[in-house]
């Protein structure tokens, strides 16, 4: 039992922490998800930021190309070249603008007239260009927006510093980059030639207008940093959830049950056994029968009384189910070693009002009396007093059908209740069981002393066997000899016991004594 009991709390034990850390997987699982696209959507986020910020820089240019277009083609003179500065100093993000012919750069803002040669080729969809600088400062990153017209064409450069400065102010949680072709510009500004290395986990976003791209990628390294920004309440929620589901396992677990759940698995554990206590004769004090009581052999509480259970049995109705077992246990029992039993021996059930709601006891009692084939016994029942059958259809068959098999019947507790005359001889008692209590005043004043002769004297009268239930000393057997009552029953006599104990203490024949020498 011990053994069992250590098992119970172990396995209580290892199915809340597995309950814990189901609970705990659910959560980290729940937070990575949650983390990762939080991450994705705010990644998308900035990428869309970047793309209309940046757009805004390429429409700046755009507009300066517009105002431009009358001079495209025309020579450098000094109007076109105070134009080309005007829209510099008007135009926001506007650095340089020139103008060419094919790849012939023949006009600047800054120098005027020139003969400069331009790459038109390495310009992505003949429009944008992203360098590391020019010729004026050549370690600034620049963008080169071109627009051309025919053979002509316009270029303005966008400082470096404006595309900088966006790709920084939207690398708040991973690092965006922006991407012209084969050349690109991270968040710190450096522009690259090496090819981007696109993995898997990179977002990114072309711009619908211009062709460029912006990009990021989301570090796994820095995934659970921003676990607390994303869920924060999955954090707290998920670990208190664990906790919660792992104790309420545990204490499910453990659940004792009601008290019923528990006394219909004592039934199904055959946990109710029967103990015997004997009943003697009246004037010899010989073994005559013995009244069989109920005790439950729970596994956890040990031996329980019967003023603790046998109310709820009654009140269930579970107690028809429980006297059968005890049947069959007595009968199982004393069936094969029936020889040891004094001729006409009785074995005394307590029967409770639940057994007469059907005709189930009748076939009880003949299970019980069919062991015995010899017949040599005698099954009483006990009825207590406390509480009287109601007379109906159904008991009278029932008392009909036992009195045929020969089942005689007590009134237990006798003097307690209000039995009449009538409804003793309705039933056909064949015992009084005057009640212990009777017994127990025996001697301790004159009023109690005759109460007892009292009850003693209307057992008599009513002319029926009669039983003194709860002797407990010399002075009790001494009172009650004079009466001649036919049986007696208490702890002078005997306590009820296990049915091993019964019959080592009353049926075996005791071994001879070897008297010692002079004693006798
Ligand atoms: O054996 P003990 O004195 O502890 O029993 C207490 C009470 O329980 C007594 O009133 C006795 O009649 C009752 N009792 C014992 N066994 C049974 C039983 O098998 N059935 C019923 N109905 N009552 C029992
Ligand atoms: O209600 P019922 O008469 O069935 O009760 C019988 C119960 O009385 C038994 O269960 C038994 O434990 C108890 N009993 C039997 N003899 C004595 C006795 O001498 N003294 C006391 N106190 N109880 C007894
Ligand atoms: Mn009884």
């Amino acid at each position: 039992m011990f053994r069992a009991k250590i098992n119970k709390t172990y396995v209580r034990i290892t199915a809340s922490i597995a309950a814990f850390l189901l609970i705990a997987a659910l959560g980290v699982a729940s937070v990575s998800w949650q983390t990762s696209q939080g991450l994705k959507h705010d990644g998308q986020e900035s990428l869309r930021q970047a793309v209309r910020q940046i757009d805004k820089m390429f429409d700046n240019a755009n507009m300066a190309v517009t105002a431009l277009k009358p001079f495209i083609g025309k020579p450098c003179t000094r109007d076109v070249v105070l134009e080309l500065r005007r829209q510099i100093a008007i135009v926001p993000n506007v650095r340089t603008i020139n103008l060419a012919t094919n790849d012939n750069i023949y006009c600047t803002a800054l120098f005027g007239p020139q003969d400069g040669i331009v790459d038109s080729k390495s310009y992505v969809d003949n429009r944008l260009l992203l360098m590391t600088g020019n010729a004026v400062t050549p370690n600034h990153a620049l963008i080169a927006y071109r627009e051309q017209f025919g053979e002509n064409s316009i270029l303005i450069g966008v400082d470096g510093y404006y595309l900088h400065n966006i790709l920084d102010l939207l690398s708040t949680r991973s690092h965006l980059v922006l991407r012209v072709g084969p050349t690109w510009m991270d968040h710190l500004g450096k522009v690259h030639q090496e090819p981007y290395n696109m993995d898997e986990d990179n977002l990114q976003l072309s711009s619908s207008r211009y062709p460029y791209q912006v990009a990021l990628t989301v570090h796994h390294t820095n995934h659970w940093q921003y676990a607390l920004d994303y869920s924060p309440a999955s954090l707290f929620l998920f670990p208190l959830l664990g906790i919660f589901v792992g104790v309420m396992t545990f204490m499910l677990l453990g659940r004792v049950g009601t008290p019923l759940a528990i006394m219909k698995n004592g039934i199904a554990n055959q946990e109710f056994i029967p103990y015997f206590q004997p009943v003697v004769d009246g004037t010899h004090h010989q073994l005559t029968g013995c009244e069989v009581l109920m005790r439950w052999q729970q596994p956890q509480a040990g031996l329980v009384p019967p003023y603790q259970f046998i109310p709820l049995a009654e009140e269930s109705g579970l107690i028809v189910e429980m006297t059968r077992q005890l049947m069959t246990q007595t009968q199982a029992f004393f069936a094969p070693q029936v020889d040891l039993l004094p001729d006409g021996f009785h074995f005394g059930f307590n029967i409770c009002a639940g057994h007469f709601k059907d005709l189930s006891l009748v076939d009880d009692c003949k299970n019980f009396l069919s062991a015995f084939k010899g017949r040599k016994i005698h099954l009483v029942l006990e009825l207590t007093e406390r509480e009287l059958i109601e007379p109906s259809a159904v008991t009278d068959s029932l008392f009909k059908a036992l009195r045929r098999m020969g089942v005689l019947i007590a009134l237990d507790d006798f003097g307690t209740g209000h039995s009449s005359l009538t409804y003793i001889q309705k039933f056909h008692i064949d015992f009084l069981k005057i009640d212990q209590s009777f017994i127990g005043r025996i001697g301790t004043d004159a009023l109690s002393g005759h109460i007892v002769d009292n009850v003693i004297d209307l057992a008599k009268r009513l002319e029926m066997v009669i039983v003194a239930e709860g002797i407990e000393t010399q002075a009790q057997v001494d009172y009650l000899t004079p009466y001649h009552l036919e049986f007696f029953q208490g702890y002078f006599f005997g306590k009820p016991v296990p049915p091993e104990d019964f019959v080592k203490q009353w049926l075996r024949p005791k071994p001879p004594v070897s008297t010692p020498a002079g004693s006798a």
